[in-house]
């Protein structure tokens, strides 16, 4: 029997076959969670739905979180389905491609640091406030995925690493305020992996390259890897666990 067996599990932010939510649900299937997922626009519908069909659920729903009215209308058609959530997965992230090359304050505008933040950061805590009643008294776990820039201020990564930061600090107090009805919160912060949303970051393939070779590990990390441990992370094996960033990048972070 799987480590999730009886638990069920939202999972956004899948956008491709390479996308890390696909890593994801696939092994938060293979130990048993069922499964139920969104999409950010009609573009991604058919290829969320295949890959829905391949983990055995027929659960789709629309969501682009940057649209207060289909945050609450996600949840309310989940709640037709499902009476409770057990998991809650953000792999969400977004800025304008011009904010993310070049130097931190070449692609700086209001409007960029906005849609940065907006998308990346807040749509964890709108969803988490959405899903809250779903959530309560279950022993529940979310999960959201983070960068290294949120710390360090990384070349190209710009307003995304500033979005991050907001990101890992809403984990802390996400986990402070739903801890006391049982709720866990927490992030991966993984390494590289080549991805859409990281073909959108100038230089990717260099950044790649350097972790290959001075990673501990001397290898970047699948989308296995991160599947992996956000299963691990959103199980009752890690009930003791909320708040924390935990890094999956073949141990990169600790380089001095
Ligand atoms: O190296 C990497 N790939 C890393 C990614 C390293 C560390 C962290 N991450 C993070 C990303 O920042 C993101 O938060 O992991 C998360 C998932 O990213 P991914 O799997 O690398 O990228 P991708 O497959 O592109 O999925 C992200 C998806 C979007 O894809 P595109 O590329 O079409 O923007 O996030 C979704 C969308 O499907 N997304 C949205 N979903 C709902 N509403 C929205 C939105 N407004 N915007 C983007």
């Amino acid at each position: 029997m799987g480590f999730l067996q009886g638990k069920r599990a939202l999972i956004t932010g899948i956008a491709s076959q390479r996308s890390i939510a696909n890593g994801i649900a696939e092994a938060m299937r293979r130990e048993g969670a069922e499964l139920a997922f969104t999409y950010q626009n009609d573009k991604l519908k058919s290829r969320v739905e295949e890959a829905a069909a391949e983990y055995g659920s027929d659960i789709v729903i629309p969501l682009d979180v940057a649209d207060d009215a289909q945050i609450q209308a996600c949840i309310a058609e989940l709640g037709k389905r499902w009476d409770g959530l057990d998991i809650l997965v953000h792999s969400i992230g977004f800025a304008p491609r011009e904010a993310i090359e070049g130097g931190f304050l070449d692609g700086l505008t209001r409007e960029n640091f906005r849609i940065a933040h907006d998308i990346s950061a807040y749509s964890l805590s709108a969803l988490a406030k959405a899903a809250r009643p779903m959530m309560q008294g279950r022993n529940g776990s979310i999960l959201t995925l983070s960068y290294l820039g949120a710390e360090r201020a990384l070349a190209n990564y710009n307003v995304m690493g500033v979005a991050k930061a907001a990101l890992e600090a809403s984990v802390r107090y996400l986990a402070l305020n739903l801890g006391p009805e049982g709720t866990r919160v927490n992030a991966i912060s993984a390494g590289p992996i080549k991805t859409l949303a990281a073909a959108g970051i100038a230089n990717f393939r260099k950044m790649l390259g350097h972790v290959e070779s001075y990673a501990p590990l001397r290898r970047s990390v699948t989308i296995e890897d991160v599947g992996n441990v956000a299963a691990f992370l959103c199980s009752d094996l890690a009930a003791g666990v909320t708040g924390e960033i935990t890094y999956v990048d073949a141990g990169y972070n600790i380089l001095g």
